[in-house]
């Protein structure tokens, strides 16, 4: 009989597992592309945008952080003026999960692009 812990069941549910080295190329591989880089010495993700003033960098943040309550998983980041320098990773888990696939992805639609 096959058992599934409770937690396992529970991350499973909230997409919170690590992900996989196959799959895990085939989703970062958009995202390498379009400006994400790994973090040396870590599982996660970071990329440093660009905005034209403060307002509209906040504007991202503040866009980024409803999205973020919305999905229970929260960029760590830093912002000086027009600059925001964003990391990704699941702690929960460890590592890079699907959440941070959705939220590279998120962040690049609403950011018009602007990297730095
Ligand atoms: N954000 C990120 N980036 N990783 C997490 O594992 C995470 C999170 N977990 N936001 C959430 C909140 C967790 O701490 C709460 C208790 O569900």
């Amino acid at each position: 009989m096959l058992s599934v812990s409770r937690v396992l069941l529970r991350r499973m549910a909230t997409k919170k597992i690590k992900l996989e080295q196959a799959d895990k190329d085939e989703k970062l591989a958009p995202l390498l592309a379009a400006g994400w880089s790994m973090v040396d010495g870590r599982d996660a993700i970071k990329k440093n945008y660009q905005f034209n003033n403060f307002n509209v960098a906040f504007g991202f943040m503040t866009r980024v952080a409803m999205k973020a309550e919305q999905m229970n998983h929260h960029p760590e980041w830093f912002n000086v003026y027009n600059k925001v320098e964003v990391t990704l990773s699941t702690h929960d888990c460890g590592g890079l999960s699907v959440k941070d696939v959705t939220m590279a992805t998120f962040m690049d639609t609403i950011s018009d692009g602007k990297t730095s």
